[in-house]
């Protein structure tokens, strides 16, 4: 079989093998900037994209993928040197594999070589949105004073260089700035980060930098841009060097970084953007006027789901979601998780059923050909427990109702952070706070598990809550003298009632 490289001009050989663009990408003008372009934007956003522009004659909102970190060179030189394009694999239950070119994004801008061009591009007439996947860590947010973090040195770097900026919020705020000078309209700023109120968050977050940059710009700021919030959903493991094999063994396509996904996929908006939208509705997005509902229950099912598989399953040894999932003490662990202690949290989610949407959960954590890695999982868990565990447990002993399976997960991670499994191999943790982790876990093993909870850039005030530290103690001890496994056997999930 002939091998064809993924780009432009292969395009038309390669059609005859898998889907791809059907529309012509070179009438295509940009009304998107995406600042993040990692897998998660290629498997959701930019599918929905590609799809609208596929099935309609829109031309308007092609995407400038923007990479912004200097860890990024890799991705953009990746994709710029496709074009823009590449695979989407879609992995189904029952092993198949859907493959289809994606064609969305028409423009690459590399931030650290030219900021610039990246301000300039977010302040052309026509761009109208700037959505961003800058993960949960990248907000810039400290969880124990729920403020702005202002002492972060990129920021400073950034107040000091303002046409040189670092950060998404010292580039959000040139760019603001020049599109006010040329007397522009305004624009949507759209996170697609998991974080409850993710667009609530840009706007605090953003008008924080905003006020010590540049306050004179506030005024504007406030009238004409809008941050919808969103729910965006979609599992999207890590691409391998396997699957750019099976690629190229498969279809002769050669393309350096596909990327890999479940079926399932869903994304809730809402409809507030200052300066037109794309018609996503038409490609199965959902518009709704509130989406506070749909975000608490992903992020408190299935984000914190996948952290409790991610960490009980890492300390066993498993190295992927399904075999955790598909370990029938972790599983069962797991479901009473959250029924029990995070269902009583949504008891204001109106017209959902919940028991349908753990099932269906569980089932997309089982989905062997996903093979998604703990490692993913774990990675940033000290950005991901606040928003994904911690709202639940403070919400439980708010109300003084049970936390145990949650302090259990939390005694668990205090083990995990000393960075070996119970089969003596090595933990490779990926976390910014990796070095202040590892050393309150060691001194939480020296007969004082409690002082792993004084992090309080991520625990707050956990440590003053006695129900909760006795609980996650008792847990420490038991898992540490008995493994995860059999802690968890020791729990006697039966006695705990399910929804
Ligand atoms: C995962 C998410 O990063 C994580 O810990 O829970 O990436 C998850 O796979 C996506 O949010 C699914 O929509």
């Amino acid at each position: 079989m002939t091998t064809y490289t993924l780009n432009q001009e292969n395009l038309n050989a390669i059609s005859e093998r898998v889907s791809t663009p059907k529309y012509n990408r070179t009438q295509l003008t940009t009304g998107i900037v995406h600042i993040g372009i990692g897998g998660f934007h290629r498997a959701h956003e930019a599918f929905y994209t590609d799809q609208l522009l596929h099935d309609t004659s829109i031309t308007n909102w092609a995407i400038c993928g923007v990479a912004l970190l200097p860890h990024d060179t890799k991705i953009y030189q990746t994709l710029k040197a496709q074009d823009g394009l590449y695979t989407l694999m879609v992995k189904e239950f029952d092993g198949s594999l859907s493959k289809r070119v994606i064609g969305a994004i028409t423009e690459l801008l590399f931030a650290p070589e030219d900021p610039s061009k990246v301000i300039e591009k977010i302040a052309s007439p026509e761009v109208k949105i700037v959505t961003l996947t800058i993960t949960e860590g990248g907000y810039n947010y400290n969880e124990a004073t729920g403020a702005f973090d202002d002492k972060n040195p990129s920021i400073l770097y950034d107040i000091a260089h303002p046409t040189q900026p670092k950060t998404v919020f010292g580039y959000l705020t040139q760019a603001l700035k020049l599109r006010q000078q040329k007397g522009l309209k305004g624009i949507t700023i759209q996170s697609c980060d998991n974080i409850q109120g993710n667009g609530d968050m840009t706007k605090q977050m953003l008008l924080s930098y905003v006020k010590l940059a540049d306050p004179a710009l506030i005024p504007w700021i406030e009238q004409r841009v809008a941050f919808p919030n969103s729910m965006v959903d979609r599992i999207t493991p890590a691409t391998t060097a396997a699957d750019i094999e099976q690629l190229k063994t498969e279809e002769g396509i050669v393309d350096a970084w596909p990327v890999v996904c479940e079926p399932f996929k869903q994304w809730v908006i809402e409809d507030q953007f200052s300066n037109g939208r794309p018609l996503w509705e038409v490609v199965g997005a959902q518009f709704v006027k509130d989406v506070e509902p749909y975000e608490k229950m992903k992020l408190s099912l299935l984000n914190a789901g996948h952290s409790v598989l991610g960490i009980l399953g890492a300390l066993v040894g498993y190295t992927t979601i399904d075999e955790a999932v598909n370990d029938k003490n972790i599983n069962a662990f797991l479901e009473h998780y959250l029924k029990q202690e995070v269902v009583p949290t949504l008891s204001d989610l109106e017209n959902v059923d919940l028991e349908a949407y753990i099932a269906s959960l569980l089932q997309r954590f089982g989905n062997v050909s996903i093979k998604d890695q703990i490692d993913r999982i774990c990675s940033e868990s000290s950005a991901k427990f606040p928003i994904f565990i911690l709202p639940t447990v403070k919400a439980n002993l708010k109300l003084s109702r049970q936390t145990e399976l949650a302090a259990f997960v939390v005694a668990a991670w205090a083990i995990y952070s000393l960075g070996t499994n119970e089969k003596d191999e090595h933990l490779n943790i990926k976390d910014a706070l990796k070095d202040t982790l590892h050393k309150q876990a060691e001194l939480a093993s020296q007969n004082h598990p409690e002082y792993f909870l004084e992090i309080e850039s991520v625990f707050g005030n956990l440590k003053t809550y006695k129900p909760f530290v006795d609980a996650y103690v008792k847990a420490y001890k038991t898992i540490t003298k008995k493994g995860v496994i059999i802690a968890v056997q020791n729990i006697n999930l039966s006695q705990i009632n399910s929804i």
